[in-house]
């Protein structure tokens, strides 16, 4: 087996299911690419949930970071503490991830994330919200709906605090039982688990290689190098080919003046915590950096838009045919923003 069996749950079912959903109940019978696309999600959901037990990040030392087109612009550490304090709504409602009592209803005392929202402030021009998980899932809400739903940010339930197998210490809750309605647009899959970052609207490009900070501009004066891929990618990204543009990390290093150690690595960050755990950390090797094309892409599709937030920009990590052969397995990482060359 190719997964791990004692974390296999059905992990290779579950987007199996999730796409029957979206097909609306009709059957249709997956081509082998998308097959495979599912394949890679689950090995992929495995290494997260292996690296998940593999860290043990106490309760105590989690934080909540709020960043992207807030009002005040700059990223915003809310420590526990002051999560505990701030964590002053209630939303009693079933939870559909509780396999253990389905159907209950629980108390969920939490921040409701629309107080947040005004406390920080969004810009005019944002119409979404993303919450990046710790094992780099992320799920993305509209403001419309942030706004109207008492969605939350949950840290307790039924008075205790939520542990890590059912989502804690913070879990994105939907208030269900009070508005069914809810579930149409936000199912199962929306209820993020040990969420560690919100970003508001989309950030803006931001990638640091050693001392230097690169932004879209900066990117944009390399050459532009554009695969045709199926992404592997978690979430709302299309399946099947896809265009996506942006520059080579080997170009990118070279930019920052950094040297690319023969037999070295390169270590590539996203914004979840998980990246920066030693046993999850992605690891580039120096030959397939140099030898076909490993992406930071800025943008996709046939009009070359900006990666929203949404699908995890505006930095994403991408490789062509060639690496993947090479990188196994493929390991493509949202909101990059940080390449570290090491020996
Ligand atoms: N952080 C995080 N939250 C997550 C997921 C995940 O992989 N990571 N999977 C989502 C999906 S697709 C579903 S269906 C449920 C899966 O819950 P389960 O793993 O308890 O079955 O959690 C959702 N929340
Ligand atoms: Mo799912």
């Amino acid at each position: 087996m190719w997964w791990n069996p004692d974390l296999g749950k059905n992990i290779a079912f579950a987007p199996l299911v999730t796409a029957i959903l979206y097909l609306g109940g009709c059957v249709n019978h997956p081509t082998d690419a998308q097959l495979e696309v599912w394949r890679k999600e689950a090995i992929a959901r495995n290494a997260e949930i292996v690296a998940n037990h593999a860290q043990k990040t106490q309760q105590h030392e989690w934080n909540l970071l709020i960043q992207g087109e807030t009002a005040i612009g700059k990223s915003v550490t809310l420590n526990w503490q002051q999560l505990q304090a701030l964590a002053t709504d209630h939303v009693k409602t079933i939870n559909p991830l509780d396999i253990v009592n389905p159907g209950e209803v629980s108390d969920f005392r939490g921040i409701q994330v629309s107080k947040l929202l005004q406390q920080h402030g969004v810009t005019t021009k944002v119409t979404e919200v993303t919450f990046v998980s710790f094992d780099s899932y992320y799920v993305t809400i509209s403001l419309q709906n942030l706004l109207a739903y008492p969605i939350m940010l949950a840290i307790a339930k039924n008075g205790n605090s939520i542990k890590r197998d059912q989502g804690g210490p913070i879990y994105l809750v939907f208030p269900y039982t009070q508005y069914p309605q809810l579930k149409q647009n936000y199912n199962d899959s929306a209820w993020a688990f040990y969420v560690s970052n919100i970003v508001v609207g989309t950030e803006p490009v931001q990638v640091t290689v050693g001392k230097r900070k690169f932004d879209l501009a900066s990117l944009d004066q390399l050459s532009q190098i554009t695969i045709n891929q199926t992404v592997g990618y978690r979430g709302t990204w299309p399946s099947g080919k896809v265009k996506i543009h942006g520059v080579r990390i080997r170009d990118v290093l070279a930019l920052a003046g950094t040297q690319l150690p023969e037999r070295g690595k390169v270590i590539v960050h996203g914004k979840a915590p998980t990246y920066q755990n030693d046993t999850n950390a992605v690891l580039l090797p120096a030959s397939d950096v140099r030898n076909c094309d490993i992406l930071l892409a800025t943008r996709w599709g046939d009009d070359r838009k900006l990666i929203p937030a949404r699908m995890g920009g505006p930095v994403t990590l991408a490789f062509s045919s060639e690496c993947q052969a090479q990188t196994s397995p493929p390991r493509w990482v949202t909101f990059v923003e940080e390449l570290i060359a090491t020996p």
